[in-house]
C-alpha cells in the first residue's frame, strides 16, 4: 500500500521487530531511535498546528460545520500509530484528525475535506467528523458516540477470517464507554478472540458531563474484567508509554490470542467544540490540566534524558508551521465541488470503486 507523501513517522518493519523484542524486560519506547523520537515530536506537533488552523479558519468564518479539535490529546494518535503496521486499520470519533494525520493521511487532502473542496477525501462531503482515507486504512472519523466499537469489530473479523495478519484499532471515548454497543462489540471480540484494540481515551469529558456525571466507576480499567479482556492502563499524555501499551496490545491480538482493552489517561484542554463557551467548567480547570500538555512534557524529555538541543527542537517546529501554512493555502486554493455533483455519491456507483477491506 502505497504511503502518502506526508508520512513521516512510519516505521520499518525491522524497526518494529526489534523494538518489540528488547531485552531484559526493557519497554519497546527503550530501542527507537533519536530519528524515531523526532519523528514523533513533528507528527505531534503537525496535528497541533494543524488543529490550530482549524480554530482559526472557523473562527475567520472560512471553514463551516462542527468541530472538535484534540488539542492536548496528540500523545495517543501518535504513540499509537507507532506501533501499528501500516496494513492495520483504525476507526476514529469526531475527534478525529490527530488520528488520521497520524496515520500518514495527507495534512492538504485533510484540510480540503474541512473546506469542502473537491480535493478533500471525501471530496469535500464529508467534512471533519466523516473524513475517511482507505488508502491508509483509515475507515473512518464518526460522527455517531461509540459506533467505532462495533465497526471495528467487524474490521477484526474481516482479518481473522481471511487471516491477514492484521488488526484493528477502535479509539473512542470515556463518553462513548457508556454506550451499549461499544460493551456489544467487546463482547463478541473476546467470544470470538478477534485482533481489535479497543483504545480508550479518557478525557474526562463527554460535551458537557464531567466525568464524575456519567461514569460510575472510579477506573474505567474495571470494565475490561466484564469481559475477561487483556487490560493496560497508560498515560495518554506520554506518547512512548502509549508506544509501549500499544506494542505489547498488538502483538497479543496479532497472535490470535484476542482483543485488547486500553485506558489511555488523557485531559480535554480546549471545549467539546471549536466555539464552546464551556460555562460548564470549574474555572481554572483548563488552565491545570494545560500544565500536563503532552508537547512541552516530550519535548523537556527530548532535551533533557535524550540530549537534543532546543535549536534541534525549535527548527522543526518551524519547519511544521511552515508546512501548515502551505497546507492551508493549498486547500484553499482547491476547487469547490461542482454543484450538479451534489446528488452524487450517496449511493454506491458501479463499479464499485473502492477498496474491499481484508482483500
Ligand atoms: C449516539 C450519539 N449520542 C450522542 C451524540 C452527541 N455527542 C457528540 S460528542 C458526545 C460526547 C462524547 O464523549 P466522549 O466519548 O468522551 O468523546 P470526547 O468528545 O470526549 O472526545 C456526544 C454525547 C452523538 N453524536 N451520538
Ligand atoms: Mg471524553
Amino acid at each position: 500500500m502505497a504511503a502518502s507523501s506526508t508520512r513521516r513517522s512510519s516505521r520499518s518493519s525491522a524497526a518494529k521487530k526489534k523494538s518489540s523484542s528488547s531485552k531484559n524486560g526493557a519497554a519497546p519506547s527503550a530501542n527507537l531511535e533519536r530519528d524515531e523520537l523526532l519523528s514523533a515530536y513533528r507528527e505531534m506537533q503537525r496535528i497541533r498546528v494543524f488543529e490550530e488552523w482549524v480554530i482559526r479558519l472557523f473562527q475567520e468564518g472560512i471553514l463551516p460545520g462542527f468541530l472538535h479539535v484534540a488539542i492536548g490529546q496528540e500523545a495517543i494518535a501518535v504513540g499509537a500509530s507507532m506501533a501499528l503496521e501500516d496494513e492495520d486499520y483504525i476507526g476514529s470519533t469526531h475527534r478525529a484528525h490527530g488520528h488520521v494525520l497520524a496515520r500518514g493521511s495527507d495534512a492538504t487532502g485533510m484540510m480540503a475535506e474541512l473546506l469542502g473542496k473537491v480535493t478533500g477525501y471525501c471530496q469535500g462531503k464529508g467534512g471533519s467528523m466523516h473524513v475517511a482515507d482507505m488508502s491508509r486504512n483509515v475507515v473512518g472519523a464518526n460522527g455517531v458516540v461509540g459506533a467505532g466499537a462495533p465497526m471495528m469489530t467487524g474490521v477484526g473479523l474481516a482479518q481473522k477470517f481471511q487471516d491477514t495478519g492484521r488488526i484493528a484499532v477502535a479509539f473512542y471515548g470515556d463518553g462513548a464507554s457508556n454506550q451499549g454497543n461499544v460493551h456489544e462489540a467487546m463482547n463478541l471480540a473476546q467470544l470470538w478472540k478477534l485482533p481489535v484494540i479497543f483504545l480508550l481515551e479518557n478525557n474526562r469529558y463527554a460535551e458537557s458531563t464531567p466525568y464524575w456525571q456519567q461514569v460510575p466507576v472510579e477506573d474505567l480499567i474495571v470494565r475490561g474484567a466484564a469481559f475477561d479482556m487483556k487490560s493496560i492502563s497508560v498515560d495518554g499524555n506520554d506518547p512512548l508509554a502509549v508506544y509501549d501499551a500499544v506494542t505489547e496490545a498488538a502483538a497479543f491480538a496479532r497472535s490470535g490470542q484476542g482483543p485488547v482493552y486500553i485506558v489511555a489517561e488523557t485531559r480535554r484542554i480546549e471545549g467539546h467544540y471549536v466555539g464552546d463557551p464551556e460555562v460548564y467548567r470549574p474555572k481554572g480547570e483548563a488552565k491545570e490540566w494545560k500544565q500536563g500538555d503532552p508537547i512541552p512534557r516530550f519535548r523537556a524529555h527530548l532535551e533533557e534524558a535524550v540530549g537534543v538541543k532546543a535549536s534541534e527542537l525549535d527548527a522543526i517546529e518551524a519547519e511544521v508551521v511552515a508546512e501548515m501554512e502551505q497546507v492551508v493555502e493549498d486547500a484553499k486554493a482547491a476547487p469547490d465541488p461542482a454543484p450538479e455533483d451534489a446528488l452524487r455519491h450517496v449511493y454506491v456507483e458501479e463499479p464499485y470503486p473502492g477498496p474491499v477491506i481484508g482483500v
